[in-house]
């Protein structure tokens, strides 16, 4: 099963999506967020808009996902998904984080895509323990991929610090 897990800059994959920690807003942020709406350029902000005024008026529910343009990144799409926000998730944190994974994978599905980047969902800003979110989204991943064995999917953490807390917790 095609699984990579490497540190590095999403913004600089070329996979046909890359997975953007967005927030509900899709009006752009820090983190992962604000560097791939800088890198990408202003056509992706212009994309979120339109996916504001035509789907999701008040914004993109936790755990949902959407796609748009990549802009100027060298992936042809990106995903734009919301994860929990930890502390304010009550009981269903872990499951809204799978969600976000998994609702991620079912758009690159429909969009024709066969490989797929995703980010640290929730571990920045949103503060959902790293050990905990790498655990959720390795196992959300891999059953998804059980019934899509030709999709490719990277996990990219900024750090090689972050990437060996994910490996460490999903024993790799
Ligand atoms: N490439 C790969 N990973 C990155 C990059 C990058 N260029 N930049 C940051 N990370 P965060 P969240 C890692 O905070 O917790 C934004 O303001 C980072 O080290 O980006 O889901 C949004 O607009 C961390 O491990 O996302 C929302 O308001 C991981 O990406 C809010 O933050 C996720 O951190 C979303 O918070």
């Amino acid at each position: 099963m095609p699984i990579h897990i490497k540190a590095g800059d999403i913004t600089k994959e070329k996979a046909c999506a890359i997975v953007n920690a967005a927030n509900r807003s899709l009006m752009g942020g820090g983190g992962v967020d604000g560097a791939i709406h800088r890198a990408g350029g202003p056509a992706i902000l212009a994309a979120c808009k339109e996916v504001r005024r035509t789907q999701y008026p008040d914004g993109l529910p936790t755990g949902e996902a959407v796609a748009t343009t990549a802009g100027n990144l060298p992936a042809q799409y990106v995903i734009h998904t919301v994860g929990p926000i930890w502390g304010r998730c009550g009981d269903r944190c872990d499951e809204l984080l799978a969600n976000a994974y998994r609702n991620s994978l079912k758009v690159a599905v429909e969009l024709g895509c066969d490989s797929v980047v995703f980010p640290a969902i929730s571990t920045g800003v949103y503060g959902f323990p790293a050990d905990r979110a790498a655990k959720i989204a390795y196992k959300t991943v891999k059953d998804f991929l059980k019934s899509h064995p030709d999709m490719d999917v990277t996990f990219i953490f900024h750090s090689d610090r972050s990437r060996k807390v994910f490996e460490k917790a999903t024993a790799h």
